[in-house]
């Protein structure tokens, strides 16, 4: 299985975050993709290769132009308010809840940063845009590759994206990266016979991003296992009276468990999500691969142990579908690669 990877994801290095009340420092930090990339070199699966670079275009087929040219341009705005601002994250800490408008993006910028964001956890740094750049085009290359006939592929890209919508940043992401790789699938897979796409993602959080990306369409089948978000984030999403809307009715599908959920309860509910996408008939699997449901992650509640991942692997190519995978989260750093690389191990020789 060939991976993607690009070290610009490394320029994206938030320094503080707003957890319980206070900014603490990040989870979320390169040495995670960098220690996936160090246990494949010693459970090599096959090449590490740099993306291919994407255009606009690719982009556009997820996110909003408004976006986009917010992204491209928030560190620039940001220092120009002022010099000194170069040394310093930016967090937002104003949002546009219920009630107020937000067709009109307004000129000052924190209030920008609020229009595209939804929480206080997800800095936005010098490097952010072009980390997540590079990242997206591991998504896009991996996709690529199983365009051009691979059996699956890994996107080894940080920052993570399925919290990402249209036009938001949260939840340490950025690009939808899951969704760039879907929709890629589907605009470029009619050579491969490829209609419909489903996205599996397991990361211990809920996929609100690509859930909201998808939710009205009936060629994406968005199917997540998470902690119920009665008590986990993001909270107010990730129901399972949530089934998709209008043309994309019934094709969401959510399997929300509670704080403290083992292997044996959580493989059940990825049996239910499988029959899911079975039936639905995806003709390529994009897999959201989040790794904090590990027993040791630091802010999250499930408990696999690192073993588990190895039958999760086995069990995705029992679906046997065209697989592209693609890293989220997990953030217990040590065990990350071992878990991650477990996966793809269990996938490709089981
Ligand atoms: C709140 C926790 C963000 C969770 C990010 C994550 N700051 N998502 O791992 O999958
Ligand atoms: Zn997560």
């Amino acid at each position: 299985m060939k991976t993607f990877f690009n070290h610009l994801h490394a320029q994206h290095q938030g320094k503080v975050e707003m957890f319980r009340g206070a900014l603490v420092p990040c989870f979320e930090v390169p040495a995670r993709a960098d220690h996936v990339l160090a246990e494949l070199q010693r459970r090599p699966l096959g090449a590490v290769l740099e993306p291919q670079a994407f255009g606009e275009a690719a982009l556009t087929a997820i996110h909003s132009p408004r976006y986009l040219r917010f992204l491209a341009s928030a560190w620039d705005q940001w220092v120009a308010l002022d010099a000194a601002n170069a040394d310093k994250d930016i967090l937002p800490s104003v949002w546009p809840t219920r009630t107020f408008r937000t067709d009109i993006e307004p000129d000052n910028f924190a209030a920008k940063m609020g229009l595209y964001s939804y929480d206080a956890g997800t800095p936005f740094t010098s490097g952010t845009w072009v980390a997540a750049r590079a990242g997206a085009d591991c998504a896009l290359s991996a996709a690529q590759a199983v365009l051009a006939g691979d059996r699956a592929a890994f996107a080894l890209s940080r920052p993570p994206g399925h919290h990402a919508g249209a036009d938001f940043f949260g939840g340490y992401c950025f690009l939808n990266n899951a969704a760039l790789a879907a929709q890629h699938l589907l605009d470029q897979g009619e050579g491969a016979g490829i209609k419909k796409v489903a996205v599996l993602d397991v990361d211990y959080h809920h996929g609100n991003g690509t859930q909201a990306i998808f939710y009205d369409r009936p060629d994406v089948y968005f199917a997540s296992i998470h902690g119920d978000p009665r008590t986990e984030y993001p909270f107010y999403l990730g129901h399972a009276d949530e089934t998709g809307s209008g043309a994309g009715w019934g094709a969401n599908l959510n399997l929300p468990l509670p704080r403290g959920t083992d292997y044996a309860t959580w493989a059940q509910a990825l049996e239910t999500a499988l029959a899911g996408i079975e039936k639905f008939g995806a003709d390529a699997l994009v897999v959201s691969l989040g790794m904090d449901t590990f027993e040791g992650d630091p802010i999250s509640g499930f408990k696999l142990k690192s073993g588990d991942y190895l039958r999760i692997g086995e069990r995705l190519a029992k679906a046997g579908l065209p697989t592209v995978f693609i890293f989220e989260g997990g953030y217990a750093v040590e065990e990350v690669g071992i878990n991650a690389v477990n996966v793809l191990q269990g996938f490709t020789n089981p």
